[in-house]
């Protein structure tokens, strides 16, 4: 035996299980799976050696097991998580510090030992009884400088059911690794469990985010996105990977703009959640390579882009026939989908804004439901969470993009962020150069909290990125290596600012849902050179002319003058208020945010004020000077 972890697992395994982890040459994976069973004392530990066997498995034991029941549609499976247990938990998610270290203020954050002895006195005697699932997976395509292997060592066949789905299979990748082989780790357990498999302990719910030895401790939950470890619980080690390797992990979906002539143009985007980041991508007539998060590296001066899942977690709240045309497809064929958090009636799956209508009566995440149904606080619940989603697999989807596996990746022409922003920023903008679309854009995107995270929703808040719970190194480092990434490109994406969410006096939305796609449109123009732009203090806008031919021809809609004059006046003092905030933010809350960043801030409030006593506080369009291609 070549060392004494493997001992420990010949011991507690059978002999097939025990040749699976052999076969692998890493002691530091021999350890922690180790440790896991020491620590969780399963009945049994049953590994995937991702054979189709092997996959089915996962899936059929979930059912088994009472985790997902099937529905009608043939592949299609529903799971409740517990009411509690909604969504992502800032709470009680907590990065563990060694002492004498620290990180920005605005992570949430715990001593490290304190942190420890918390977490593993949870999920100490966890898997009594129960099957501990050891999956192996990869981050990013195979056999690529992208891919990240991982392993996760979880008591629900849910997450093991979920991870085939949304990520790429690993076991071949470490047996040929072996030592080489620089993992993440995840150990999760459901904890207690009522009769409908629901955990029910979330009082003592923790996701714990131990960056010193690349593993993250789960226990007391469910939701894919806090016990799937290699969602935004792997992005967190990915980022100080990235860090330390000088690349970029970003909370971003990837996709490709189809243009005249059968060109295809890559672009990337970072919303918050529920933003409109996945309907972006799902964008009908273009292709998706992802919806989530996105790699990039700078090789050989060019923006190289890759997906690091493979699957779509995605918000089933308002898919329509209408609207989402390519999800609606796939979510009524038969096909492998697990719906979480939705109504079941009579087998078949419903939620909230799907356009048809739906039933008084089912199964929901409360349990039994009627329409009326109130909760402990007397607040009536809704036939479906909010937060209500859908897993499938990219491939899945007519519109899945064939590069989603290339191990070199797709090159970037673009990268959008967009926020929730009512008051300030025109629905669509490009930066006026790279440093300006990082700072103006991406650093200062806020929003409004929504229900993917548990908590208050609408309140207003920055989200630098849309990453910043997950920036597990100081936020301004996070700031400067974005914008020094730049520096290695010879061919830089253009930055673009997006917001969705402008509205008006009345406080109606100015634009309608569909709108992004004309901005896409133009934003493929752009960096193609064939359109022109006018100049405003906080960026490049569109023209007139384009928008109304666009607006014709990709959503059959005229375009007015007036529809122009009211979406894209620049309100000036909406804007030196948002740049008052962000620049607050950045002073205080912080860390060491790049001296690079206040100029660019403060560049934008001198245009502001410039054009502010030329013109006034509100300013139409066409006051700014248009400028060549
Ligand atoms: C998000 O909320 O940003 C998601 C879903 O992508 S999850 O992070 O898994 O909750
Ligand atoms: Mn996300």
């Amino acid at each position: 035996m070549s060392n004494p972890h493997l001992e420990k697992l010949r011991a507690k395994m059978d002999d097939r299980n025990y040749a699976l982890l052999e076969a692998i040459d890493n002691e530091r994976l021999h350890a922690f799976i180790a440790d896991a069973i020491d620590l969780c004392e399963p009945e049994s530990v049953w590994v995937s050696s991702d054979s189709d066997e092997d996959v089915a498995y996962t899936r059929e034991m979930a059912m088994k097991l009472q985790e997902e029941r099937p529905l009608n549609t043939e592949g299609h499976t529903i799971h409740f998580d517990g009411m509690e247990d909604q969504g992502r938990d800032r709470e009680v998610t907590k990065y563990l510090v060694p002492k004498g270290d620290t990180l920005s203020k605005a992570l949430n954050q715990m001593d490290r030992d304190e942190g420890l002895g918390e977490v593993r006195g949870l999920l100490q005697g966890a898997m009594k009884g129960r099957i501990m699932v050891v999956r192996f997976m990869a981050l990013g395509p195979n056999n690529s400088d992208f891919s990240i292997p991982c392993v996760e060592c979880t008591d629900s066949f849910y997450v093991s059911h979920a991870l085939n789905l949304l990520y790429r299979l690993g076991y071949e990748e470490f047996k040929r690794l072996g030592a080489k082989a620089d993992f993440f780790a995840t150990l999760h357990s459901s904890g207690k469990v009522d009769e409908r498999m629901v955990s029910v302990e979330s009082d003592k719910k923790r996701i714990y985010i131990d960056h010193t030895t690349d593993k993250v401790y789960s226990v007391n939950t469910q939701y894919a996105g806090n016990t799937v470890g290699l969602k935004k619980l792997a992005l967190r080690l990915t980022i100080r990977k990235a860090d330390r390797e000088g690349w970029l992990a970003e909370h971003m979906f990837l996709m490709g703009v189809h243009g005249a002539g059968g060109r295809k143009t890559y672009f990337a985007g970072a919303f918050p959640s529920a933003c409109g980041k996945t309907s972006t991508a799902m964008l009908p007539g273009e292709t998706i390579v992802g919806d989530d998060i996105a790699y990039f590296r700078a090789v050989d001066g060019r923006c190289m882009a890759a997906n690091a899942e493979a699957g779509i977690f995605g918000i089933i709240q308002n898919v329509t026939e209408q609207d989402d045309p390519l999800i609606w497809d796939v979510l009524h064929k038969p096909g492998e989908v697990i719906f979480s958090n939705i109504l079941v009636n009579d087998g078949n799956p419903y939620w909230l804004g799907m356009g048809v209508e739906t039933p008084d009566e089912g199964e929901n995440f409360s349990g039994e439901w009627h329409k009326g149904k109130k909760d402990a606080q007397g607040n009536e619940i809704p036939l479906a969470h909010k937060n209500a989603r859908y897993a499938v697999a990219l491939h899945a989807l007519a519109n899945c993009d064939p590069e989603l596996e290339n191990p070199d990746g797709v090159e970037l022409a673009g990268i959008m962020y967009g926020g929730r922003d009512a008051h300030a920023y025109v629905p669509c903008q490009q930066g006026f150069d790279w440093d300006h679309g990082i700072v103006a854009y991406g650093a200062s995107l806020e929003t409004e909290t929504t229900f993917a995270t548990i908590g208050k929703e609408g309140v207003p808040e920055i989200n630098l990125m849309s990453i910043q719970d997950f920036v597990a190194i100081p936020l301004g480092k996070y700031v400067e290596n974005n914008i020094d990434f730049g520096k290695k490109l010879d061919k830089k994406p253009s930055v673009f600012g997006v917001n969705y969410f402008l509205r008006d006096k009345e406080g109606k939305f100015v634009n309608g849902i569909r709108d992004k796609h004309v901005w896409v449109k133009w934003m493929d123009m752009r960096v193609h050179g064939e359109a022109s732009a006018v100049r405003t203090p906080t960026g490049l806008i569109p023209c007139f002319e384009d928008l109304k031919r666009l607006f014709k021809e990709v959503l059959d809609k005229e375009y007015t003058k007036e529809d122009y004059v009211e979406q894209f006046t620049i309100r000036v003092k909406e804007n030196l208020a948002k740049m008052d905030r962000v620049e607050k933010f950045h002073r205080e809350t912080v860390a060491n945010a790049p001296e690079s960043l206040f100029q660019v801030l403060s560049g934008q409030r001198e245009r502001l004020l410039a054009a502010q006593k030329e013109f006034g506080d509100y300013i139409s369009p066409e006051k700014f000077p248009v400028e060549d291609k």
